[in-house]
């Protein structure tokens, strides 16, 4: 059958089932759905093994970073942000980060269409082993505190003024460190840096149960990330990435604490199956309960753009193609969308009132699992004059092809 026959078919059952304003509603959230995609998909994370394995056709620099993020918003017209990482994007040592640099790929991306977006200050190269915001080394603290400053600079003049920061600080065995005063010394250092960041720019503080501390790590959970935003000011907030969770941790529930208290927070999309695999978001029912919250909560799609928290992709790859995964990533996570919004609140509401338990559940569940809503999808690609199926329209465009030739 005809692509568009199929769509039409599938939006008229789906309005059948849900009404027919609800899928039109559904349609323009998809539409209007924008996600940050991050530099670090595109380049070489070999990390060292398999014979330092990078898939051909890697980027080489942040220029053929932006490059390749262009080309993916070309596709999905729902990327128009790169997230980078200062000291793998902005840095000719891995040690200090240029101002040089930062000016020219600021240049570079407007040119190729689209924007910088969140700046993630590296915490993690070179001198960190012993950490950064709580390294006993002075100047190893200083130089991060630094970095960070400078990340807040660049954030208000050169992208969407937002940081977000990620600490490797932490320990391996117990009684290594001492746990109050690291804690200390990292509220220390994030205030210090804080009062030099100009006020206006926003902060995500990201947590992470593990890595490369495995018996402790200083920020662990979004209640030590909420403590320390609360404590630096209204403009700082949580950084929730899927997979730096325990196994089976319900993160609607956070989503929903943290919207209830009215904190700022942000995403980190991705998949995780053992612990922090960074694969590519697939359309998972968990995503789809987690923008039923967002949505509940009106942080996202708010007229107030204040309010809107910040929606960003953070993948890596290891085998699979790289343009394959991301894209894979956009759309699942149009589809989880596509599904909550066709979720009847006020049917939900009714039942809960009611206390009939199952009968909420299997209302919830008829969107958020049972129905099939790529016509949704298909259909706001079409609208938007895309392809309906941005994977489809990699492997015809002949860019895999004309990468892999130049960039040997
Ligand atoms: C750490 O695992 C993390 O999730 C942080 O967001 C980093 O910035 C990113 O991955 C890249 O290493
Ligand atoms: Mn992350």
């Amino acid at each position: 059958m005809e692509i568009e026959k199929w769509i039409e078919r599938g939006i008229k059952q789906l309005e059948e089932e849900f009404g027919k304003e609800v899928v039109e509603k559904s349609i323009n959230c998809v539409k209007n759905f924008e996600v940050e995609i991050p530099s670090w998909i595109f380049g070489s994370f070999g990390g060292g093994r398999f014979g330092n394995y990078t898939p051909s056709g890697f980027a080489r620099n942040i220029y053929e970073k932006i490059d390749d993020a262009s080309f993916v918003h070309k596709l999905t017209s729902a990327t128009p942000r790169i997230a980078t990482h200062i000291l793998w994007d902005f840095s000719r040592d891995g040690i200090y980060p240029d101002i040089k640099i930062v000016e020219k790929v600021y240049e570079y991306a407007k040119e190729k269409g689209i924007s910088l977006g969140a700046i993630n200050p590296t915490y993690f190269l070179t001198g960190s082993y012993k950490g950064s915001f709580t390294s006993p080394e002075n100047h190893i603290r200083k130089r991060y505190i630094q970095q960070t400053i400078f990340a807040g600079e660049i954030a208000k003049k050169y992208a969407n003024n937002l940081i977000t920061l990620w600490f490797p600080d932490g320990s391996l065995y117990p009684g290594q460190i001492d746990l109050i005063e690291n804690y200390k010394l990292m509220k220390k250092s994030l205030i210090e840096s804080y009062r030099k960041i100009p006020k206006d720019v926003k902060i995500l503080i990201e947590y992470k149960l593990f890595e490369p501390g495995t018996y402790s790590t200083t920020i662990p959970d979004w209640g030590t990330s909420y403590i320390l935003a609360k404590t630096l000011g209204k403009n700082v907030g949580v950084l929730i990435d899927l997979g730096h969770h325990p196994h089976g941790v319900n993160i609607e529930k956070i989503v929903s604490t943290l919207i209830a208290e009215n904190v700022y927070g942000g995403f980190h999309f991705n998949t995780r199956y053992s612990a922090d695999d960074d694969h590519a978001v697939e359309p998972n029912l968990q995503i789809a309960r987690i923008f039923y919250e967002l949505l509940k909560g009106k942080v996202i799609f708010n007229s107030d753009k204040d309010k809107n928290w910040a929606y960003m992709i953070d993948q890596v790859s290891g085998r699979e193609n790289r343009f394959h995964a991301i894209l894979h990533s956009i759309d699942s996570l149009q589809i989880a969308l596509a599904r909550s919004v066709l979720v009847n609140s006020k049917k939900m509401k009714k039942l809960q009132k009611e206390d009939e338990i199952i009968l909420a559940n299997r209302e919830f569940n008829k969107a958020i699992s049972l129905c099939d809503v790529r016509p949704i999808v298909y259909k706001a690609r079409f609208e938007k004059n895309i392809h309906y199926d941005p994977i489809k329209s990699y492997m015809e465009s002949g860019y895999q092809e004309k990468i892999e030739k130049e960039r040997k």
